[in-house]
This record gives C-alpha cells, structure tokens and sequence, in this order.
C-alpha cells in the first residue's frame, strides 16, 4: 500500500481548497434558496466538510462505490462530481446527474463516479450497499454514510449483521452530529453508536474526531487498509458538529441552548484546520487567503454556469418509469415428455438462465440446497451453480430487497425469494420506496433488472399469514412491474421474460396451484420459448359474459366455464397473466362481443384490483355494456385458518358461479 504523507503540503493546500469550495457552496445555496431561482429547500453541510473530504481522499475514484447521504456533499464535491451539477439538481434543473430535477437537493446520483442512487428514507442506503459489496469480487470498497440518527433504523442492523456475516468490505461512515433534527443523541441511541455494535464478529469499530485532520486521516488509513485485505467491514463513528439549523425548515435555537451552539462552532473544522496549518507553518495567512479567493470565484461561476441550464423538460410518458424492453413471444414446447407442474417449470426456468447467464444471482430464506426452497423451487441450484451464485439469507426480508437493488444497480441479475407474500411488508420500504422509482429518481442512469418471486395465495389452510394477496397494493406503486402466472408453460415463459426485464418485476406464485395437476400442469416450453409481460389470453371463447382473472382463479373460472357450456351458456375467460403491464384491450375487445364482466379475483374484493379494471372499463367501454360489472373476491377480513372459515371468507366456486349466472341472466 503507497505511503501517504499526510503533512505534503500540496495535500494539505488540496484540503483546504476543497474545504472552502464545500463551505461556500453551502453558502451560496442559502442565498439562492431565497432568490427564487427553482429551488426551495435547503440543507446545511458545514461541519461535515472534513470527514467528507477526506473520505473522498482515501477512496479511489472509479474503482470504489458510494452511497453518500444528504449531508455529505463535500464527499460528492472531492469526488470530482461536476460542481455546475451539483448545483443545477439542487435549482431543481436539468443537470447531468443527481436526478435532474426529480428529486430534492443534495441526493447524489452520478453512474460516472459510482455514486449510486439515494432516496430520501433515512437509513435504506446502508443495505442495498452491502449488496453492491457481495457483488463485487475484487478489493473495491463500498462507501456508505449516514447520521447518526439513521443508525436506529434496523435496515443499519441488519446491514452490520449481512456484511460481517461475509467479511464485506463496506465503509459505514456514520456523521454522529449529536442530533437528528432536535432528537439528541441520549434520546435516539442506548449508549454510543461505537460502543452498542462492538458484538458483530469481523466488524472493525472506529470512533474519530471528524473536525480533527491528523486522527481523520489516520483512522480513514487504517480502515481502507482492512477493508481493501477484505478483513470484513468498518463502522466508523466521525463526531463532527451540526452548525446549521437540521433544514431550511427548521430552526435549531428553538431545541440548542446559547451555550451547545458556542460549543459546536469551537468544533467548526475548517477553522480547526486553518488553525492547524498555520501552527504547523504549512502555510502562511497570505497563502490561505488566496485559496480561500480562488474557491469563492470558482463556486460562484459554478453557480452562475448552473443557473443557465435549463429546467428539465415535461416528460411524463411511461419510459421515464420503466426502461423500454421489447421481447418477441416464442413458443414451442418439448415433445414426448409428461406435463410439468409450476414448481418444475420455475426451477427449470431458473436452472436454464442461470446456466447462460452468470450473473444471476439467487437469494432468499431456505433458498439453498439441500432444501432448495420451503416450496422446492430453487432446488439443485446451489449444487448445480454453487453458493456464490444461490444463497441463504438472514430472515430478513427487508435484507433480501435491499440486496437485490445493490446487486441489481451493479449489472447483477438478482432473483430473490420472498418466502410467503405475507412477510415482504418487512421489505415494503425497500420494495416501495427504494427498488420502485430507482430508474426514474436517477434519470434513468440506474436501473434494477430485479425479480422478486413471492408465493401467494390461501386454499391451504395457512390462516391470516399464510393466505395473502398482495397485488392491489403493489399495483398502486409506480415502477413495479407484477405477474401472476395461472399454469406451468406460462409460469416458465413469463419468468424468462421477466428475468430479461431491466425493471423490477414482483413474480407472484400461487401456493396451492404450485403442484396441481389437473389443470396449471402443462408440456414444458422449449428452453428458448418466451412470453412477453402485458399480454392476456383468451382462455376459452364465449358470448355471453366475460371472466377476467389470474392466477389460481383461472382454474376456476375454467372449471365453471366447462360446467355452464353444457347448459349453453357461453362464457369468455380471459387470464391476465400479469397485472403490471395490464392488458385492458383484450378485455375491452371481448366486452364488445360478450356485453357482459365479471371480474374475479381470490384478494378481497374491497379495493381490490377489480375495482381499477372495472373503472377502466366504464371509462373504456361503457357503451358496450349492458349490465353492472361485477367483482367476485374474497371477504373483507383476514383469511382464518379453520377449513370452514376459509371456505366461507375465499371465492368458492359455488359463489363464482352463482354470480356468473346471476350476470348472464341479468
Ligand atoms: C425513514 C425516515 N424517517 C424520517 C425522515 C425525516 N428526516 C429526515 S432527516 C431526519 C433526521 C436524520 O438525522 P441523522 O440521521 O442524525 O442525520 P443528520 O440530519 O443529523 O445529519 C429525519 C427524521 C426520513 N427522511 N426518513
């Protein structure tokens, strides 16, 4: 490792410089914020600058990855990330990186410098670091910072836990300021954050005076040096003054006596750091004069070059959402072999691509073999492809998703099990408020070919946690693509597709339909057959109503299809086959031959996904109807474990069939 003489006097000029270009800009954009020019937030970053420089200087640029936080701007700025962007994202422009206007100032986002994409959620950033260090093999370091609030988050525990547990080289850098807004330290933690996660075993715990140049650069020195011999990660614990308000929005005299505030600005560390230089006669007055010159010119041009870029244009077409993917359906099936069942057909699914592409990566509680899945579906995959490549997970969901998005934003293709829909609300952060909008929040500079696979459904007994549908929710969420397979051939050719997707897509396997095999087991789809995501099927022709569904539904709705033929009554059954996109031109097709919709699905009926078909449909097609549409779900209460409770609260075929022929007869 190279010698760094951290008394140089061109590193120390270096320093300086960067300090006072990071205190001016935080300068400037208080003055800006009130002249109107676009932007209406502000967050203060000064006395954070030093530990944000020199985190910048002993990390290697291009090689190590980074996941700074909002108050951590003068790591963004030694990166070398365009100051003139830097500014045009926080006047809310269309600057080259950090969102170009879609998200509020101060959350970095620049694929050119390996600064991955941040949200607004306190503490998600740590995990989904951790998955950008699984994924990558060589001796890069994954940089991630926070305050010292978000360590109360679990997503920071379960992010210590992952990367300890495989000797991860993450750089958790917490910014401990003493405050989270007005929450003090003795309020947010039970003892010091260095103290309180000493127990993690190959966690290096560093504690260090952030305002304090000399024991900074030491620490960053012996941290970089474990982390790059691949010891496991650091949490280092920087203490460095807050000395703004939290926010424009607040005001810190209302929460910080007199007293603490005079405290805090003795701990200003570029004061600390001139002092330092001029004792140490690095430099002279004159000298630090001129820097401190030069900075000031070179901020206001940025801001002023800033001020020239335009605001971003209005686009708001769905490929700002989901990055465009055309996929050719192709179909052929195996010939001679017995029909599969959905579990065969995804674990083939998954064997096949796997085997083509490597880098894909499966994951998720029990995954691995010799279980291979509560439900077998990962089984053989980490013999096969070893445990690099199919692993176990701590049980936690929230650790799956946040994984998923690090692998996923580094050219990995993570498939990762949720093991029952019932406890992904673990992970509802990550999924929703994370994984969702990456590919819009950056611009379209990251995005997440992830996919999510998730068993769902009741008819099982599993009582209220193992019966769950989840599609309504997950519908509602921008960025989220969703399928929901009713039959092996298309469990297959879907999962494929879904694998090639660039977005995230929520894979939703019905539990009880995983191994039946009257109906959902069918001849296997050739390794090369493929079916795009969005396109329903009519199932069987009819005339006289139409039933739309998906999943275990379909099996239904056929078997009351077949039944009612025989009277002469002719029902259209259309399976969705994926929710997210949804396929409303064939259902509004068949409305103009049949007249007539009922719309079923297993998931309450009660703000179900009915209700936006049905809505849909009176917006699209209402001239062709001539009855009310009708929803069929379940009831509006959790799904009990008693076999008769769970009949009574589930659609019955008993019930869809009354309400079919109550429709036709309407
Ligand atoms: C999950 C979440 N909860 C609440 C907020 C609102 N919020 C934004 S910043 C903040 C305080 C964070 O404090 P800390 O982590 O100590 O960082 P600091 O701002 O002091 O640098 C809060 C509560 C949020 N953004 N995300």
């Amino acid at each position: 490792m190279q010698k760094i003489d951290l008394k140089s006097k061109d590193r120390l000029k270096n320093v300086l410089q960067m300090l006072y270009i990071c205190r001016f800009t935080d300068e400037k954009m208080n003055k800006l914020v009130k002249q109107n020019k676009g932007t209406s937030f502000f967050l203060s970053n000064s006395g954070h600058e030093l530990i944000g420089v020199l985190s910048a200087f002993h990390l290697q640029v291009k090689k190590d990855y980074f996941f700074p936080y909002y108050r951590d701007r003068a790591l963004v700025i030694a990166l070398n990330s365009d100051l003139k962007d830097i500014f045009a994202a926080f006047l809310a422009r269309n600057s080259n990186h950090h969102s170009s206007g879609k998200m509020m100032p101060d959350h970095f986002c620049d694929s050119t410098l390996n600064i991955l994409c941040q949200s607004s959620c306190v503490g998600s950033q740590f995990l989904q670091a951790v998955g950008v260090a699984k994924a990558l093999d060589g001796d890069e370091i994954v940089y991630v910072s926070a305050g010292d609030g978000a360590t109360s988050q679990g997503d920071f525990h379960e992010a210590l836990n992952f990367s300890s547990i495989y000797k991860l080289s993450v750089l958790f850098n917490i910014q401990d300021n003493g405050y989270a807004i007005s929450v003090t330290q003795k309020e947010q933690t039970a003892g010091l954050i260095e103290n309180v996660f000493k127990g993690y075993e190959n966690l290096k715990v560093i504690a260090v005076d952030g305002t304090n140049y000399l024991d900074t650069s030491i620490a960053l020195i012996d941290a970089t040096k474990y982390l790059r011999n691949k010891k496991g990660p650091v949490l280092m614990v920087s203490k460095v003054p807050r000395l703004g308000s939290h926010s424009i929005s607040d005001d810190q005299k209302k929460y910080k006596t007199e007293e603490i505030l005079q405290k805090e600005l003795k701990k200003d560390p570029i004061a600390l750091f001139e002092k330092f230089l001029l004792k140490e006669k690095i430099v002279t007055t004159k000298e630090i004069d001129k820097i401190k010159k030069e900075s000031f010119e070179f901020v206001e041009k940025k801001a002023t070059e800033a001020e020239k870029v335009d605001f971003p244009k209005i686009e708001l077409d769905d490929t700002k959402i989901f990055k465009p993917i055309k996929i050719e359906e192709k179909i052929d099936f195996i010939k001679n072999q017995e029909p599969i069942t959905i579990v065969d057909a995804l674990n083939h699914a998954l064997k096949e691509e796997m085997e083509k592409n490597l880098d894909i990566v499966v994951f998720g509680q029990d995954v691995a073999d010799k279980k291979g899945g509560v439900f077998g579906v990962t089984k053989g995959l980490s013999d096969k492809f070893s445990k690099d490549r199919c692993f176990n997970t701590p049980l936690a969901e929230s650790t799956i998703i946040g994984l998923a998005i690090g692998f996923s934003m580094v050219g990995k293709i993570p498939i990762c099990e949720i093991q029952f829909s019932d406890y992904i609300w673990t992970a509802m952060n990550q999924l929703v408020n994370e994984l969702a909008s990456i590919f819009y929040r950056s611009n379209g500079e990251y995005n997440c070919p992830v996919v999510i696979r998730v068993p769902i459904g009741g008819y099982i007994q599993g009582g209220p946690y193992h019966s769950q549908n989840i599609e309504a929710f997950l519908a509602h969420v921008p960025g989220l693509k969703i399928v929901a397979p009713s039959n092996a051939k298309d469990a297959k050719m879907l999962l494929k597709a879904s694998i090639k997707d660039p977005n995230p897509v929520v894979f939703l396997e019905h539990k009880a339909i995983y191994r039946q095999r009257n109906f959902t087991a069918t001849l296997e789809p050739s390794e090369d057959s493929i079916m795009p995501l969005g396109k329903a099927k009519v199932l069987c022709d009819g005339e006289d109503v139409t039933v739309v569904c998906y999943s275990m539904m379909v099996m239904y709705a056929m078997q009351i299809a077949k039944k009612l033929k025989k009277e002469g009554i002719s029902v259209e059954v259309i399976d969705l086959r994926t929710i997210v996109p949804l396929d409303i031109d064939t259902v509004v097709n068949s409305i103009k031959k049949t007249s007539k919709l009922l719309i079923l699905h297993e998931d309450r009926k009660f703000m179900g996904f009915a209700a936006e078909i049905a809505s849909l449909i009176s917006e699209l097609a209402f001239d062709y109807l001539d009855a009310p549409i009708k929803r069929v779900g379940a009831l509006d209460m959790p799904v009990a474990f008693s076999k008769v409770l769970e009949e009574a609260i589930l659609p019955s075929k008993e019930k869809i069939e009354k309400e079919i022929r109550k429709l036709v007869n309407f």
